[in-house]
């Protein structure tokens, strides 16, 4: 089958999210299937650019994305957010944009702990000495999901791992 969906990656800065997204879209492309991937880095500079980190802004931020990436599923593709998107409520309204059964929550569960020693951008030293606020785990909540389609201890799988679990799930769903 050829079923559109929307695959939702949740977790704190650095868990790994970004890293999944992309590793997940190349198993997509050699298995011949239609993507678009979501995130900061398209995302933050242009159609929210307006935007900061306050709780309100990330709602917003959560927001339009959902909308966006509903449009492209409405297109066909298999669409790839990856976003903190630390409050519940606001990846619910993600969800309930889309078809039931055509959302994937998938989970970058890694613990503060980790992310902090990795601290690939130097972001938590900043947030840790006052520099930078409101941010995820240090000074602004991160609500877990609680019944996720896909849970990952980031933390401990491989990406090989990780994209494999993802690809079971998104080959379940599609083969409707
Ligand atoms: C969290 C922040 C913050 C604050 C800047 N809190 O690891 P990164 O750098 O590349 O990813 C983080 C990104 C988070 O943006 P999102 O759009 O995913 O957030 S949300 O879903 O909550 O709206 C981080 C960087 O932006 N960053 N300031 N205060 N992350």
């Amino acid at each position: 089958g050829h079923r559109s969906l929307l695959v939702w990656f949740t977790g704190l800065s650095g868990s790994g999210k970004s890293t999944l997204v992309h590793a997940t879209e190349q198993a997509l492309h050699a298995r011949g299937r239609r993507t678009y991937a979501l995130d900061g880095d398209n995302v933050r500079h242009g159609l929210c650019a307006d935007l900061g980190f306050s709780d309100n802004d990330r709602t917003e931020n959560i927001r339009r994305i959902g909308e966006v990436a509903n449009l492209f599923v409405d297109s066909g593709a298999i669409v790839l957010a990856a976003f903190i998107s630390p409050f519940r409520a606001d990846r619910q309204k993600a969800r309930n944009l889309v078809d039931p059964g055509d959302f994937i929550e998938v989970f970058c569960d890694c613990s503060l702990e980790i992310c902090e020693q990795r601290d690939v951008k130097g972001l938590y030293k900043k947030a840790r000495r006052g520099e930078i606020k409101d941010f995820t785990g240090i000074s602004s909540p991160y609500e877990a999901p609680i019944d996720p389609e896909v849970s990952l201890n980031t933390g401990e799988l491989s990406v090989a791992e990780c994209v494999e679990r993802i690809m079971a799930v998104v080959e379940a769903r599609t083969q409707l």
